[in-house]
């Protein structure tokens, strides 16, 4: 049995990113949750991750002795591992297409990832609004974003951005969090965009399970004194 390592489902964006990629495709796995006490080296955090041979970092895929680690690596082997369930679009343009989007999701939007991070139990659209009058850049991203979902939108007629479910929706999932956390303006096809992915049975199952954390983090949301 496969067993992925994931951090705290309200705010750990790279590990939601497999743990929906599996869930969402039918892949087995069994989940192992090490909370974000905090990223110092003598963190309970820390000291659990170590012991597994990866980078410290959650995501990790344990396959018996084999540890994968870094979201874009462990959905690249699910990929090869488990064929059958299509999680990159079968057609070669289209799959080279995804991995561009995913590979630039995976580097890239510095600026919404900076100012936004994920909290899927929090609504702070005053927050998203001073963010949205203030940063340039983080306006820029989300620019880009619209632009890209779009143009994948519209060339596959939805309802995801390859047509079925594929590892490009599980990467943006998290995007789809924090626009709707921030409420940061987006036009109606790709607010419905948003809505669709949070109504995939994997991402809700997330959320539901985020929601059910109620385990704030002081040091990952330095602009709230509570929740
Ligand atoms: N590029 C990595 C990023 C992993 C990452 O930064 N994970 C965060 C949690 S969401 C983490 O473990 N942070 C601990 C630290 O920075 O020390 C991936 O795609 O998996």
């Amino acid at each position: 049995m496969l067993t992925l390592v994931i951090g705290n489902k309200n705010y750990s964006s790279w590990s939601m990113r497999p743990w929906v990629l599996m869930r969402q495709a039918g892949i087995a796995f069994e989940e192992r949750l090490v909370r974000f006490d905090s990223f110092a080296p003598e963190s309970r955090f820390k000291q659990t991750l170590q012991g597994l041979g990866a980078a410290g970092k959650v995501p990790v895929l344990l396959d018996g002795p084999l540890a994968v680690w870094d979201s874009l690596a462990i959905a690249e082997t699910l990929a090869e591992r488990f064929p059958d369930k299509r999680l990159w679009p079968a057609d070669p343009a289209l799959r080279a297409r995804a991995r561009s989007v995913v590979c630039e999701m995976h580097t890239g939007f510095a600026a919404l990832r900076g100012h936004c991070p994920m909290n899927i139990e929090a609504r702070l659209p005053e927050v998203g609004a001073l963010l949205w009058r203030d940063q340039p850049a983080l306006r820029a991203d989300v620019a880009h974003l619209v632009d890209t979902w779009a143009a994948l939108l519209d060339a596959h007629g939805g309802p995801l951005l390859f047509g079925d479910f594929s590892i490009a929706d599980a990467f943006f999932a998290p995007v789809c969090m924090r626009l709707i956390t921030y409420a940061l303006p987006l036009p109606a096809p790709i607010r419905a965009y948003v809505e669709r992915v949070a109504a995939l049975p994997g991402v809700a199952a997330w959320i539901a399970d985020a929601l059910a954390e109620k385990d704030f983090l002081d040091f990952e949301e330095p602009y709230r004194l509570r929740p």
